[in-house]
């Protein structure tokens, strides 16, 4: 309860920061994208992550509030790279469930997009096959936001239900592959097998995908010989603050 009552009053205080992990072609070495994480600083207890924090959020009803503040700063921060040099590349942010069902979700991303002159293009929102225990609502909200220009892509892939016929139906640009399926794939058959079909089924519904939670060389390597390019975990980076980032990872364009 303490812990609530100091959260409603962090983003005002701008206790709330994102940090941002590199998403990287492997064969280049060169970075095609950021997904944005929340933190908070808390004045005394220091960087506490989402796990901590957001729970609470959802529960207290200060999910929409923090969620549009992420949209906005990631969108800001985006805007202000591009224009100062950075490279050309998207921001994924994470959508709650709350907030996927939103009723004002696709206006106010599009005054959020025109407030802070990102084009749609480089916001990629990143969404759970759990959210979506309606179909007939998840499409129409997908379809808005497809017709937007935003890209949608599917977090955790693998972990929820019914994935493939939401595969079928729904407006997804790309499919992120869920790290539990990564973490063993250099001694589980099984796992190697789910991830290279996964790999194959998005190219051919000419999906991008991504895998998540790659931390060494080995799993590195048999992605990569899967034909897997885009990498995301601590083999390459923890999320950074945003200087940090910049100061590991901008080259000069
Ligand atoms: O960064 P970390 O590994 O601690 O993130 C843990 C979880 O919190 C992940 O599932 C991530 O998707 C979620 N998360 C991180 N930032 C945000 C955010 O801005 N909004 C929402 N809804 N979830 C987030
Ligand atoms: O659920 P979601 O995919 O949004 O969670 C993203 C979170 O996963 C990031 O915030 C990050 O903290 C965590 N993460 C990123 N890369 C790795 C990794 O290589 N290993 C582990 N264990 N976690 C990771
Ligand atoms: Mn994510
Ligand atoms: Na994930």
């Amino acid at each position: 309860l303490e812990l609530e009552a100091r959260l409603r009053t962090a983003i005002a205080a701008n206790e709330l920061i994102l940090y941002y992990q590199p998403q990287m072609d492997a064969p280049s070495r060169t970075m095609t994208g950021v997904e944005a994480l929340i933190r908070w600083n808390h004045p005394t207890k220091g960087i506490l992550p989402p796990a901590v924090f957001l729970p609470i959020a959802e529960e207290a009803g200060l999910i929409y509030e923090i969620g549009t503040w992420v949209l906005r700063e990631a969108c800001r921060q985006m805007k202000s790279w591009h224009d100062n040099g950075g490279p050309l590349i998207p921001v994924a942010v994470n959508l709650s469930s709350q907030q996927f069902h939103q009723p004002q979700l696709v206006s106010y991303i599009r005054a959020i997009l025109e407030e802070t002159g990102l084009p749609p293009q480089y916001l990629e929102l990143e969404i759970t096959e759990s959210m979506m225990v309606n179909a007939a609502v998840s499409v129409e909200i997908l379809k808005d936001l497809n017709a937007l220009g935003v890209r949608i892509s599917l977090d955790d892939f693998g972990t929820g239900y019914s994935s493939l016929s939401y595969l079928k139906h729904f407006p997804i640009d790309k499919i992120k592959i869920d790290r539990s399926f990564v973490k063993d794939i250099a001694q589980n058959d099984n796992d190697k097998a789910i991830v290279a079909t996964i790999i194959t089924l998005a190219q051919h519904l000419n999906m991008l995908v991504i895998a998540e939670g790659i931390e060494t060389k080995e799993q590195l390597d048999i992605l990569m010989h899967n034909d897997c390019r885009d990498i995301q975990g601590y083999y390459f980076s923890h999320p950074l603050p945003a200087e940090e980032l910049e100061s590991h990872f901008f080259v000069p364009r």
